[in-house]
């Protein structure tokens, strides 16, 4: 595996690639043109200057996080045919690039959703938080509003004011489409954009919906074993794979979290590892990294990340806010630095055990 952290790019991340090259043991980002909007196609010239930035700092580009969808591609209306080709030309500028991963979702109208960005905690820090009846409480046009104070002055992906204005159409546009006919557009994007990835060796990484059921009463389909095993074999190409994502799966404790890695031998191309502590079912906070502090064992999930075999990307996901510090929710340096050391410690253990066997 390849520790890496997520970095939005100079001018968009209070994080500078600086402070991300002295954390231990990481060595590349994940980061993606912040700027560009959904459906438009990067060009060359953007992604060779984002690389070169990187790169000079002593730091790889591990893959994109996200190429976005746009939701026409999402609602299989309108203008999907030319943000398809669109998408296969971006490709092909990040495969000539040399860019072999790239992230992104097929969440309908909003991409994840918390009820809070800023939930403190018993010792002071702030976390990210869900409750189900804060979601049954509020109409989804004010759900944009409620949590935008807290935002620390940072435009947050997938909630953007300009697409949080539009949140009413968007729901209009997605008002016919179920999970199957939204299985049935992400597996018709899948086949148009596979030749170019199998001609550059991209590995395609989809982002599960979170949390992993149905919010707003909008269809969710990458939520569950069962689901991205169909998804696999609806289309069986290796780079049709999945980003792991603990802490959005595991928002279901139904999801056995080391049974689905194990099933996803091959196809895991990505991993965002991060803990929740549940309070009920449907109320749960982003905890600390550490096993201890959530409920999620994660030494067992990153036996099963090292039993088969992973060698892609891995980050370590949304961290508390700590000491002071004043970011993006969820991406500050400071508790995304203590999970990336704290899982390395987790692999090097693993790994150590393994090889004294
Ligand atoms: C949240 C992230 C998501 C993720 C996208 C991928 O912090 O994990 O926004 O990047 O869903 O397209």
């Amino acid at each position: 595996m390849q520790m890496t952290l997520r970095w939005y790019g100079t001018g968009h991340d209070t994080v500078t690639l600086k402070q991300i090259r002295q954390i231990p043991g990481v060595t590349g980002v994940i980061t993606t043109l912040y700027d560009t909007k959904p459906g438009e196609v990067w060009s060359r010239e953007r992604i060779r200057a984002m690389k070169e930035e990187v790169e000079s700092a002593g730091l790889t580009v591990a893959g994109i996080e996200s190429v976005n969808v746009h939701d026409d591609i999402k609602t299989g209306s309108g203008d999907r045919e030319l943000y398809i080709e669109n998408y296969i030309q971006t490709l092909e500028n990040l495969g000539k690039e040399g860019i072999r991963m790239v992230c992104y979702n097929f969440m309908p109208v909003f991409d994840w959703t918390r009820t809070e960005l800023a939930r403190m905690r018993p010792d002071g820090s702030t976390v990210l938080a869900y409750t189900q009846e804060a979601v049954d409480a509020i109409v989804p046009e004010k759900m944009f509003e409620s949590i935008a104070g807290d935002m620390n002055g940072s435009v947050m992906p997938g909630w953007e004011p300009e697409r949080m204005a539009r949140v009413k159409e968007l729901f209009e546009a997605y008002k016919d489409i179920d999970d199957e006919k939204l299985f049935a557009n992400l597996i018709y994007f899948l086949e148009r954009i596979m030749p170019v990835c199998d001609k550059y060796d991209i590995n395609m990484a989809i982002h599960p919906d979170d949390p992993a059921w149905s919010v707003f009463g909008l269809p969710r389909i990458i939520i569950n074993k069962k689901n991205i095993l169909r998804m696999m074999s609806a289309v069986d190409n290796k780079h049709n794979g999945v980003t792991f994502c603990t802490g959005s799966y595991g928002t279901n404790l139904n999801n056995d979290l080391p049974d689905m890695i194990r099933a996803l031998k091959g196809r895991i191309h990505f991993a965002h590892i991060r803990n929740l502590k549940f309070h009920s079912a449907t109320n749960f906070e982003e905890s600390a990294h550490l096993s201890s502090d959530g409920t999620f064992d994660m030494h067992a999930i990153m036996r099963a990340l090292y039993d088969i075999g992973f060698d892609g990307p891995i980050r370590p996901d949304h961290g508390r806010m700590i000491w002071g510090e004043v970011a993006m929710p969820g991406y500050g340096l400071y508790d995304r630095a203590l999970g990336a050391t704290y899982l390395q410690g987790l692999w090097e253990a693993i790994d150590k055990e393994n090889k004294a066997k």
